[in-house]
């Protein structure tokens, strides 16, 4: 077993093991108590020196910060190849994890931002099954997860945007998916 997730049910690690799962890659978890605080103690800020959940390690590697992770997972299970892929890959990644985010999750921005935000990516899914075309990926974990956490986290629902809240659906039923994010 060469890759350690430092994780928490409630953290954004979640996302990562999602994508873990889809891909079968093993790895084992290393918890991270954030109730009692365990992420602030110096041997976790040894990991991550801004002591924030997630956390990966790969054979001596580390790697923070959920959508670096996942990019990083996505180059070794095979699933980026290129250059344009691997850029194609991250503007998606980085999307979710600050533009949607913030303006699904910033109560200050949601109200300009959400509904443009969310009007626009589904005029996207109109045409696209899945955010980069036919197949799924790592991108759509992360679009995905942005979007299982708008119910659970800020009451949202997607009903005034019916192809985003089919995609979301659709997301949900994949196995990997309830398996993580989708048992939280
Ligand atoms: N942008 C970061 C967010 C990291 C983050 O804020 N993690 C939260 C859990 S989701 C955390 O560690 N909170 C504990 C704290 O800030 O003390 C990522 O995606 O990894």
């Amino acid at each position: 077993m060469t890759l350690t997730l430092y994780s928490n049910p409630r953290s954004r690690s979640t996302i990562v093991r999602w994508y873990l799962e889809e891909k079968g890659l093993a790895y084992g978890l290393h918890p991270i108590d954030l109730a009692t605080g365990e992420h602030l103690q110096p041997a976790y800020q040894n990991v991550h020196p801004f002591r924030k959940l997630p956390a990966l390690e790969d054979d001596g590697f580390v790697v923070w910060e959920s959508g670096a992770i996942l990019l990083y997972l996505a180059e070794k299970s095979g699933e980026i190849t290129d250059g344009q892929q691997r850029a194609i890959t991250a503007q998606w990644v980085l999307f979710a994890n600050s533009t949607l985010g913030n303006g699904l999750f910033l109560a200050h921005l949601r109200e300009k931002e959400m509904p443009r935000l969310l009007g626009d990516l589904n005029t996207w899914l109109d045409t696209h099954a899945f955010v980069m075309g036919d197949a799924f990926g790592v991108a759509d974990v992360a679009v995905g997860a942005m979007l299982a956490y708008g119910p659970i986290m800020a009451g949202l629902n997607y009903e005034a945007y019916p192809a985003v809240q089919a995609y979301s659906q659709k997301l949900a039923e994949r196995p990997a998916f309830q398996a993580t994010l989708g048992s939280r």
